[in-house]
């Protein structure tokens, strides 16, 4: 067995655009992902895919990460033309379900961050559901303006 196979990482190549996934617990964590900042930033969101392929229904309930102060579930709303962001408690998913954190759409999101975010490097960022505990994953840096993750070599 491979060290990435004991630790549950598993690089599906180059030529995937979902290069990166942790599978622990019974959930899958694809392609976590946030753009770069060029000076330190007041927030930064963080952009993943959950797969629950447990059988029952899972509830995300935090995340947390040392780059950040504060790290909370955040949905967009446009209203009128105007984006506003809202606090999320919790996200459920069921069994079988993909939740996708996406930009415009659902995030995390990183407040009082501790250092500029520079495109390449990596940081943990924990999950915290109430069913099955903490899933950790590594947060890949993408140029500013990603609009989308880019496969990891
Ligand atoms: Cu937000």
């Amino acid at each position: 067995m491979t060290l990435a196979a004991l630790l549950g990482i598993s690089f599906l190549g180059a030529a995937s655009a979902l290069g990166y996934e942790v599978s622990a617990k019974g959930v899958r964590v694809i392609d976590p992902w946030t753009p770069a900042t060029l000076r330190l930033p007041i927030g930064n969101s963080v952009y993943l895919t959950i797969v629950n392929e447990t059988g029952a229904p899972l509830h995300l309930t935090g995340v947390r990460t040392d780059v950040a102060r504060e790290s909370t579930l955040h949905h967009t709303l446009v209203d009128g033309g105007i984006a506003r962001m809202l606090r999320i408690n919790e996200v459920e998913i069921q069994p079988r379900e993909t939740l996708k954190l996406e930009p415009q759409e659902m995030h995390v999101m990183l407040t009082e961050l501790g250092a500029v975010l520079t495109e390449g490097r990596t940081f943990p960022l924990t999950l915290i559901f109430r069913e099955i505990g903490e899933v950790t994953v590594e947060v890949m840096v993408e140029r500013a303006t990603a609009q989308q993750p880019r496969p990891r070599p």
